[in-house]
């Protein structure tokens, strides 16, 4: 054993730079995964901690279980095998009414325990009605993006959901088209989007970080597109979005050439934008289209390429997106490049 520890610690010593260079990119990948992952066992909301303790208890009973019964299967076939040049074969045993009623009824005491736990995790975390002072959303699951209405608040947007921190947030989930499926794992448990009826929802982001989240029912071909960012900020920086979000769409008096270009094509009949355009409502919100990190649900970053790249044809982005190529010229490509991102 000591000779094991000495060449063990001879090694480290040997290759410090490669044993630190290790260390510095795991814990480096830890701290980046520790916002972007989406670990069911890593919870910031107490919408999503029951969820984990129940799974984790299940995934103890049931490991039990598995010790149990594979440890006396290997214990009788080594302890039972043929030996030497045996050749009768062993009493044959029918029937053994303690036995049978063991494994009958421990099953079935498991089996009901584990029922009752999980319809009590059920029941304590489904909510009706919002709790006091909790922050709205409606959130609408489109082929293939996500709209977020705060109608108290009176902001419509897309992709990303900004809530306070520490705020319990109460969701309404309804769907535009087909089904989808609402999944922020860190936060809480996933609900469906169904047409036609409403489902609720909530979480409470209690620290400040970018949560990620998926549509976690299949919707068409790209169902994988459509990512969820929950956005959860200091009261103060939520307040400032909310106040911004608020606002008009910001003029700028020297880049009219894309709003005309944008007001004559058939964006108007799409896309919203407060204090220009208010026809639209199959796509997203344009008004502060800025303020958004990423473009198309998560499908490509907020840059002045892949919005040129979106418009020229969205399915450059996500393949066979419900808006249309427009089939625009370079001039009205640049026009309306330059005209969207003084949207802030
Ligand atoms: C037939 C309806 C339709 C028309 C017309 C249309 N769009 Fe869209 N647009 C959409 C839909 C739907 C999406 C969301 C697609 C997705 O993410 O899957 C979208 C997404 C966008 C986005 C990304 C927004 C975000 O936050 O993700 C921009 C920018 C955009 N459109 C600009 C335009 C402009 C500019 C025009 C006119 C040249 C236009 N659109 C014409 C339906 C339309
Ligand atoms: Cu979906």
């Amino acid at each position: 054993m000591p000779v094991l520890v000495l060449r063990a610690t001879n090694y480290l010593r040997k290759h410090t730079v490669l044993v630190l260079s290790f260390l510095f990119v795991t814990s480096n990948s830890l701290a980046i995964s520790a916002s972007q992952n989406l670990n069911i066992f890593d919870p910031v909301s107490p919408a999503a901690t029951p969820i984990r303790d129940l799974f984790m208890l299940v995934f103890g009973v049931i490991g039990i279980i598995f010790v149990v019964t594979e440890g006396a299967l290997i214990w009788s076939i080594l302890r039972y095998r043929a030996k030497g040049d045996e050749t009768t074969e062993p009493p044959q045993i029918y029937g053994s009414n303690p036995i049978e009623l063991a494994w009958t009824v421990i099953p079935i005491i498991i089996v009901f325990t584990l029922f009752l736990v999980t319809t009590r995790t059920i029941y304590s975390l489904d909510m009706e009605e919002a709790p006091e002072g909790a922050l709205r959303v409606k959130v609408t699951g489109h082929q293939w993006w996500w709209e977020f209405e705060y109608e108290d608040l009176g902001i419509t947007t897309a992709g990303e959901l900004h809530v306070p921190k520490g705020v319990p947030v109460f969701v309404e989930l309804r769907s535009a088209d087909v089904i989808h499926s609402f999944w922020v794992p860190r936060l809480a448990g996933k609900i469906d989007c169904i047409p036609n009826r409403e489902n609720h929802l909530w979480f409470q982001a209690d620290e400040i970080g970018t949560w990620y989240g998926q549509c976690a029912e299949f919707c068409g071909t790209q169902h994988a597109k459509m990512l969820i960012r929950v956005i959860s900020e200091d009261k103060q920086d939520f307040d400032a979005w909310v106040a911004d979000q608020q606002q008009k769409a910001f003029e700028t008096p020297t880049k009219l050439n894309g709003k005309e270009t944008f007001l004559t094509l058939a964006c108007v009949n799409c896309h919203n934008i407060k204090g220009l355009s208010m026809e639209g409502g199959f796509g997203p919100d344009l008004t502060h289209l800025m303020s958004r990190e990423t473009i198309a649900s998560g499908a490509a970053p907020n840059t002045a390429s892949s919005l040129r790249s979106w418009l020229a044809n969205p399915s450059n982005i996500k393949e066979g997106a419900l808006m249309p190529n427009m089939m625009l010229t370079d001039t009205q490509l640049d026009a309306l490049v330059e005209y969207l991102q003084t949207l802030k």
